[in-house]
């Protein structure tokens, strides 16, 4: 099984700073793919952001179970956000967590960053069920699990920076024909306007 991967991100903010945090971990014999997309509009997005990110760093150490089932990554997902809430200085985050495995691709999500896995056929949402208002650091998170058979097509990850500014044919076709790193570049590079904005921070992995 093809187990690499390639990351990319990009922020329109001058100083740099961006509240998407995008990470890959390798497990035995598969990855554990995190993006977390801190919440504009209320302060610490990037607290929570970082602490889940941490939380599963530990979890891989600690709590290695938790990576086993998508009911692992839901329980998981809801002690962090116990974690988060009771943090002073930390906000609301989104979080998608994907296990790629041999044979299952599974996991679990809250929040509107999103999973997908797209092919020359089309896309299948893994995260289309999920609940998009009740983030990680609400203390109220609802992850919704998900799971699939053997990985058929890309696995596409990112936050909504991704999945809102670009038509899902661009996304399916963005890297087709690439390197997994010049088809990571080519999908950050997709959301921009004609004139080279960008509208939101975006992560991705794939
Ligand atoms: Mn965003």
């Amino acid at each position: 099984m093809r187990l690499n991967f390639a990351t990319a991100a990009v922020t329109p903010r001058a100083d740099g700073e961006t509240q998407d945090r995008v990470i890959v971990h390798r497990l035995p014999g598969g990855l554990v793919v995190l993006v977390a997309d801190g919440a504009g509009g209320i302060p610490g997005g990037d607290v929570a952001a970082d602490e889940v990110v941490r939380g599963v760093a530990e979890a891989l150490v600690d709590d290695a179970r938790a990576f086993l089932t998508a009911e692992g990554v839901v329980a998981l997902l809801r002690r962090i956000d116990d974690n988060v809430e009771r943090l002073p200085l930390a906000g609301e985050t989104t979080a998608v967590l994907v296990v790629l495995r041999e044979e299952q691709v599974y996991g679990a999500s809250c929040g509107d960053s999103g999973a997908w896995i797209v092919d020359e056929m089309g896309l299948d949402e893994l995260t289309a069920d999920q609940k998009r208002k009740l983030r990680i650091g609400s203390g109220r998170a609802v992850p919704i699990p998900f799971g699939r058979g053997p990985l058929g097509g890309t696995l596409v990850v990112g936050s909504d920076g991704l999945f809102n500014y670009a038509r899902p044919d661009v996304i399916c076709a963005a890297g087709r024909g690439l390197s997994l790193t010049a088809a990571a570049c080519a999908l950050v590079a997709c959301v921009r306007t004609v004139s080279g904005d960008l509208m939101d921070d975006v992560a991705v992995a794939m």
